[in-house]
């Protein structure tokens, strides 16, 4: 397909963006026709000073991407293609922003969907094994950019077939119209509830939560190709642990596979 021009688009799912901003209750919105990425755009606006939740969003991404330069499919329409600016509190708190903002993604299709969702450590959000939406977190100056990418109204057929079995959206599974503009507004609203204090470890109620969504817990998993063992859930500072045969591993970062067995395999890595 071919993109036209970036266009700032004053008018969003039926209203006007300006209306859209005030709902979420966000202080600044851009909403563009077609956008390489709007991780880029957002990044701009952190280094220019933009003040945390100011957002932007793309009907269409033409070189949306995931982690390690892995392309994220965005057809124009079809999902929630968005990135907002995050300002935790102290780079302590930083290494938990992928995983409480996947948080934000599952209480906000839940709620807006009625689609119950998991996470996959460190960045992926499931349907069943199948990934719904993948987050993207980049550090810039003091800001963290939080990119997420949510699949909403594709058919298996709207996919690259590379990634019809892995990947799933929010209508399929609910068999029924999903409203972006509904989903980007509680998606706001979760990540300023889970933003707006600081979060320096995971514990209390959220880290029971993420340990109640996790995917990986007690399955056997493979880390970037070599760390083999079971996971043992998330580690108050959002590192996966796992009980290797050479001991208990806390892993800062990496990609996880789940390793075939009774259960199946999960989407692949990343
Ligand atoms: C991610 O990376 O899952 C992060 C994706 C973040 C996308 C958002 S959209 C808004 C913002 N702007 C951007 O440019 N990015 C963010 P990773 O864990 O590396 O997973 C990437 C892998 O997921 C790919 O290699 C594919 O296998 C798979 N994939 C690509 N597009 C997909 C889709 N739409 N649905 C499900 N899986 C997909």
């Amino acid at each position: 397909m071919t993109a036209g021009e970036p266009e700032l688009l004053g008018h969003w799912e039926g209203e006007p963006v300006r209306v859209w901003e005030e709902v979420w209750a966000v202080p600044g919105l851009e909403v563009w026709s077609t956008i390489g990425s709007t991780n880029d755009r957002a990044r701009e606006l952190a280094s220019e000073g933009a003040p945390a939740h100011i957002t932007v969003v793309a009907e269409e991404q033409t070189t949306g991407r995931g982690r390690k330069g892995r392309l994220w499919s965005s057809p124009p329409g079809l999902g929630l293609w968005m990135s907002t600016v995050l300002r935790p509190p102290a780079p302590e708190g930083r290494s938990l922003v992928p995983i409480l903002v996947g948080l934000a993604v599952c209480r906000a299709a839940e709620s807006v969907a009625g689609v119950e969702c998991a996470l996959k450590w460190p960045n992926d959000v499931l349907v069943g094994e199948r990934k719904v939406a993948g987050v993207l977190c980049e550090a810039t100056g003091g800001a963290v950019v939080a990119g997420i990418g949510v699949n909403v109204a594709q058919r298996t057929e709207d996919f690259p077939p590379e990634l019809r079995d892995g990947a799933v959206s929010l209508e399929t599974v609910r068999e029924g119209v999903v409203s972006r503009a509904g989903l980007a507004g509680a998606l706001t609203g979760e990540l300023r509830a889970l933003f707006d204090r600081p979060t320096l470890r995971l514990e209390g109620r959220v880290a029971d939560e993420v340990g109640r969504r996790d995917a990986l817990r007690d399955r056997e998993v493979v880390v970037d190709g070599e760390l083999v063992g079971r996971a043992r859930g998330i580690d108050p500072g959002g590192r996966l642990v796992v009980q290797a045969a050479e001991g208990i591993r806390h892993v800062v970062a990496g990609s996880v596979r789940v390793r075939t067995g009774g259960r199946g395999s999960l989407v692949g890595e990343g």
